[in-house]
């Protein structure tokens, strides 16, 4: 092991970490390579400015500290949480130690703790949303809250707990999921006459007051949306964001007096949705129906829009939007006078997001250097890092950060000056590309004497100088350059990972390949679950990946559809092919 000393660093004295960031130590610069050397540790000396000029890049101050990576068990409450215990090894706390295509999940956990995005908690499945997460999740809920209003729907918020007869009220449905709902028994001591349920979705919590609120098709339409959290006791291994037992999300629910306007309000949503994804993360979404086997059993039909994982193959549900037709409303006694004075039942939509969003953005983008964050999502857009040298008038130089800064944010672009003297300028770089900024801007004495200013674009690593007049205008410019270069990556990682099959063993091939398969298909339910049985069976039989069998199923039904063949048959059953289906192991 070697220990490199920045030779520039201004005072006497350097700031050590004792593994833990949170706390600090100071000791002489000579007693630490007297320590050091003492313990057989090599040191030497680097001027970290010129070398960050020379190399682009400097090497990150190593830290012997590893977040290891939690391994939880969802059948007892407790997680354990990711050690931050240090250990021997050299490894370092403003790097990643996975590789994304090596060991995804591990490499995706390092990516969220280290990104300050997720702190984990000591309950299974529950999970601290960190600031850096939080403000993507304020900028989805402004963007989605935005659009929703253009709609006429409004925000409202009823109670968390429902009660055992409410939640009975539909327990056709409920039925399925009994097992996710979590109660509560007891207040201190006593043990609560009736128990209540902490809501898991809220229509038999706000159902009630719809069958109360609506008399006449004047009151309708009613569209109402709720920013809330929700609890589903998940026993299935847990993902930070992408399956928690606590979430955030929004749910909207909406009643019509037709069935012809509920299908617009289903499909205006997904649409948004959609632009959620594609132009807010830039991740690429496939808009699809679901199958029968997959709709949500208590509808009519549901809309989705689902995305794959290229780095494991596995497809993912990113929201979905349902059309409920009149089963609510007939369980609930939603009705109405229409205009002839006849009782109707109400149609009904609903259409539920959540924090799943951000897991799936950082799945698609982020790399082995840590987040890569597209810059309408990302808190902080530009980031910018002086570097000051023992030779230079510190002032002189944040001062012309803070003016360019300033200027930035009069454009409109989110950005910050960096400019603690804890770190120096090869930390920052490090801490900042590891969050995912799109931007840094970096600005020292020889850009100053040149009149300009250092760029670096995360997503493709790329280096250059932009004149001070210009930087306003290339910045905002090379902002939607890298959000579009972003999803256009994405797109094509996608388009690769998208297969077509006509026959079921080409089909059991490029699924067990971690692709989607895009297959003619029969859509009838019984034969999706003869399509599990036998990839089942197969995958036993030829001991194919027991992952790929378990999880198989259709993703959806895409709306843009291929025409099919004439003669045309299902991939599986040789019945006439109906619609073309995408298929894929899924979370
Ligand atoms: C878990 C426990 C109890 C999903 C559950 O998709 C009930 C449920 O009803 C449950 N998990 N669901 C389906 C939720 C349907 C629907 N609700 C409104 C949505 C969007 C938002």
């Amino acid at each position: 092991m070697q220990f490199i000393l920045d030779e520039e660093i201004v005072s006497e004295y350097v700031a050590i970490h004792p593994m833990i960031n949170t706390s600090t130590i100071w000791i002489k610069r000579d007693d630490l390579v007297a320590l050091l050397n003492s313990q057989g540790i090599k040191t030497s000396k680097l001027k970290l400015t010129e070398a960050v000029e020379e190399e682009k890049k400097p090497e990150p101050v190593k830290v012997t500290k590893v977040a290891k990576v939690a391994k939880e068990n969802p059948k007892d409450n407790t997680s354990t949480l990711p050690s931050t215990t240090t250990t021997a090894s050299n490894t370092n706390l403003l790097s990643i130690q996975y590789k994304k295509l090596e060991n995804f999940s591990d490499w995706y956990t390092d990516v969220i703790v280290k990104s300050e995005m997720i702190e984990y908690y000591d309950i299974s499945g529950c999970y601290i949303l960190r600031p850096w997460s939080y403000q993507i999740w304020e900028i989805i809920q402004k963007f989605f809250d935005d659009k929703i209003k253009e709609l006429g729907v409004e925000n409202a918020y009823f109670p968390l707990f429902v009660s055992f007869k409410a939640l009975n009220q539909e327990k056709d449905h409920v039925e399925g999921f009994k097992p996710e709902v979590a109660w509560v028994t007891r207040s201190g001591d006593k043990e609560l006459e009736c128990p209540i349920a902490i809501r898991p979705t809220s229509e038999t919590i706000m159902y009630p007051s719809f069958s109360k609120w609506i008399r006449s098709h004047r009151d309708l339409p009613l569209k109402l949306n709720q920013w809330t959290n929700v609890v589903r006791w998940e026993f299935k291994n847990p993902t930070p964001f992408i399956r928690t037992r606590e979430f955030l999300w929004q749910e909207g629910h909406t009643a019509h007096s037709s069935l012809e306007e509920a299908d617009k309000q289903v499909f205006d949503i997904l649409e948004f949705y959609r632009q959620v994804y594609e132009d807010l993360l830039a991740v690429p979404v496939i808009p699809g129906r679901k199958s029968e086997n997959e709709k949500f059993a208590g509808g009519f039909y549901t809309t989705t829009v689902e995305t794959m994982i290229p780095a494991n193959g596995k497809g993912i549900q990113c929201a979905t939007s349902h059309n409920l037709g009149q089963n609510f409303s007939k369980m609930f006694d939603i009705k109405y006078l229409n205009e002839k004075r006849e009782e109707s039942y109400a149609w009904q939509t609903s259409w539920g997001m959540t924090t799943r969003t951000i897991g799936v953005m950082v799945m698609t983008h982020a790399d082995d250097n840590g987040l890569i964050l597209p810059p309408r999502i990302a808190p902080i857009q530009v980031i910018l890092v002086p570097i000051i040298t023992t030779k230079d008038d510190p002032k002189v130089i944040k001062d012309k950060m803070y003016e360019i800064c300033a200027e930035l944010k009069g454009a409109k672009v989110r950005s910050k000056v960096d400019d603690s003297d804890i770190h120096n300028p090869g930390w920052k770089f490090a801490h900042w590309e590891l969050k995912g900024v799109p931007i840094r801007i970096e600005y020292g004495k020889k850009d100053m004497e040149k009149g300009q200013v250092t760029v670096f674009c995360r997503d493709n690593r790329e280096r250059f100088t932009v004149e001070f007049s210009e930087v306003n205008a290339t910045i905002t410019k090379l902002l939607e350059t890298i959000q579009e270069r972003i999803f256009n990556k994405a797109k094509s990682a996608l388009e690769v990972k998208k297969k077509t099959a006509n026959d079921f063993e080409s089909f059991l091939k490029l699924i067990s390949d971690n692709n989607m398969v895009l297959t003619p298909w029969c859509n009838v339910q019984k034969c999706e679950e003869n399509v599990k049985a036998a990839v089942k069976e197969e995958s036993e039989n030829s001991g194919l990946d027991e992952k790929v069998a378990g999880s198989c199923k259709t993703l959806c039904i895409p709306l843009q559809q291929e025409v099919l063949a004439e003669n045309q048959k299902c991939f599986f059953c040789d019945a006439k092919a109906q619609v073309q289906a995408v298929w894929g192991r899924s979370y």
